[in-house]
């Protein structure tokens, strides 16, 4: 068994992961229908097998620079439900103490930069982590996530080529979910993949399913350890679907009915439990176990950030910076 095969235990973290980051994202799509979030919610609801398999590569001492739509990304760092739901309750307890609200979160301390919305604009600071990394000889790796529409910012080009250039240890990551907002991947550009950029900047591209977390872990994995030994940076596409609208307010009209059915029969979480099931990996009732324990982590993190404190007035200019 190489590094570049998951085992058992991996696989049943990742699986965890996944299931997580699905049950926090149904049960936040439920609160912002009553209005208890106090900000907008940007589901990645379908895209779990890359968000988490991507950043389940990394290894402590690595960093992550994630956007609006990938909360399942920071599980694996260890961000835990709490966080999340606090967040989006803009509460005193939450990663940026109730100054930010949605996915527009992070932890240091974790490795985790905090999302900023302009997009693609972790692409170039991944860029410059990784040409850190490489100048003081630290063998660590830097990790950037951006949507298909992103990839035509100049930002993509200003990142992608620096890193490439001076071979700088990161993997960038593009979450091709088929949709920037309601523009179509054929509306953005005339790609079929992606990930066929990379030859412009002379570095290894490969596109993926998306949805297929054996698929996903060995491209991931040796793009990883290929930054980490100085080969220097590789553009890795998954190809998936955004399940639910933009944000909490679209209903998505724009995607046929038939186009989201044939994505639901490949909806990443079934795929892989029905392959722990076949290799005898889970069973009925180690499923119902992990079920069962996320359902109380919901349930402590919704009433946590319920019944947590606001900031407090005097607080509201502290950690913020402004030019
Ligand atoms: C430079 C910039 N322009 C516009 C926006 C507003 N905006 C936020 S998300 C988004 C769509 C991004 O699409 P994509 O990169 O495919 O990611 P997805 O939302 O599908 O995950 C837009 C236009 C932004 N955040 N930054």
């Amino acid at each position: 068994m190489s590094a570049l095969d998951l085992r058992q235990d991996q696989k049943l973290e990742i699986y965890r992961y996944m299931k997580l980051a699905r049950a926090i994202e149904e049960r936040l799509e439920i609160l912002y229908k009553q209005g208890r979030p106090v900000g907008a919610i940007y589901l990645g609801w379908g895209q779990e097998a890359i968000e988490v398999t991507a950043s389940y590569a990394l290894e402590e001492g690595d960093v992550l620079a994630v956007t609006h739509r990938d909360m399942a990304a920071h599980l694996p760092r260890g961000l835990t439900a709490r966080m999340v739901f606090a967040q989006h309750y803009a509460k005193a307890t939450s990663p940026t103490r109730g100054k930010g609200e949605d996915n527009y979160f992070g932890d240091l301390k974790r490795g985790v930069f905090a999302t900023v919305s302009m997009l693609p604009d972790f692409y170039p600071v991944i860029a410059g982590a990784g040409l850190a990394f490489k100048m003081r000889r630290e063998p660590r790796v830097g990790m950037a996530y951006c949507g298909d529409g992103a990839t035509n910012r100049a930002e993509f080009h200003e990142g992608v080529n620096f890193a490439a250039v001076e071979r700088c240890p990161c993997v960038f990551i593009i979450v091709n979910n088929q949709y920037a907002y309601s523009t179509p991947n054929e509306k953005e550009s005339l790609l079929a993949n992606l990930a066929d950029r990379a030859s412009a900047y002379g570095i290894p591209g490969y596109t993926v399913d998306g949805n297929d977390v054996l698929a996903i872990w060995p491209i991931i994995k040796e793009a990883v350890e290929r930054a980490r030994s100085g080969e220097g940076p590789t553009l890795i596409e998954g190809k998936t679907m955004r399940m639910r609208g933009h944000a909490g307010h679209d209903p998505m009209k724009y995607v046929s009915r038939e186009k989201l059915d044939e994505w639901e029969a490949r909806d990443p979480i079934k795929r892989f439990e029905e392959h722990l099931f076949n290799q005898g990996i889970i069973s009925e009732k180690g499923k119902n176990e992990v079920d069962e324990g996320i359902k109380a982590k919901i349930e402590d993190a919704v009433k946590f950030a319920e019944e947590s404190p606001y900031p407090k007035g005097e607080e509201a200019v502290d950690d913020v910076y402004a030019a």
